[in-house]
């Protein structure tokens, strides 16, 4: 359909089994999400790109523990594993992902003092990431996303996109949960509450 993109979350190896963050069965989104390539004029990627030591890490914290909450000037931030970081394998898109008609590969968390889990947004929910710009200057306001994981970079970036003003779907059979303390349900809540159509790849894609 003229003016839709896929946009595709994180498909990165430390976000499947045997990686530094794993999502439960993370990597059986890749099928889904190889056929919704196909089926797309265009489609967008995104990157968890961390450097090393990033503040999001729990080891870059003293006394962190992995999936605890800590204060940061910008809000409640989660602490992670090491994960996504610059240059390394665990970095790179998983390899039966077959990503390269991508039209832009964009890349989040950066910045070492600032997470990112949304492609439109930092976790300030208010440092652009470009994108937003990038879409609607394509004229590509119609968003059906997938990835890893469900409730965290896939959510926040459906929120994010629904509150720009574009049309969003989220293709939950090709996306995957890290569900920390019931996230799963309060983020599907959440982007249905934003208008966020959540649908299975198969309705999109033959
Ligand atoms: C993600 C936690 C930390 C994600 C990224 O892709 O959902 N989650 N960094
Ligand atoms: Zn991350």
């Amino acid at each position: 359909m003229t003016g839709s993109a896929l946009i595709v979350i994180d498909v990165q190896n430390d976000f499947c089994p045997g990686g530094a963050l794993a999502v439960p069965k993370g990597d059986e989104v890749v099928r889904p999400i190889n056929r919704l390539i196909q089926a797309f004029d265009h489609v967008v990627l995104t990157q968890d790109w961390h450097p090393k030591g990033h503040s999001s890490f729990a080891s870059s914290h003293k006394g962190g523990a992995a999936f605890s909450n800590v204060a940061m000037p910008y809000g409640e931030q989660t602490l992670w594993p090491d994960h996504c970081v610059q240059g390394t394998p665990g970095a790179e898109f998983h390899i039966e992902l077959v990503w390269s008609k991508a039209e832009l590969i964009i890349r989040k968390g950066f910045r070492s003092a600032i997470d990112s889990y949304s492609a439109f947004f930092e976790n300030d929910r208010a440092t652009p990431t470009g994108l937003g710009g990038y879409l609607k200057e394509r004229g590509l306001t119609r968003l059906v996303m997938a990835g890893l994981a469900t409730d965290f970079c896939v959510a926040y970036s459906a929120l994010d996109a629904a509150r720009l003003g574009f049309e969003v779907t989220v293709a939950m059979d090709a996306c995957r949960a890290i569900d920390l303390g019931g996230s799963l349900t309060s983020a599907e809540e959440q982007m249905r509450a934003a208008g966020v159509t959540l649908t299975q790849s198969t309705q999109l894609a033959a």
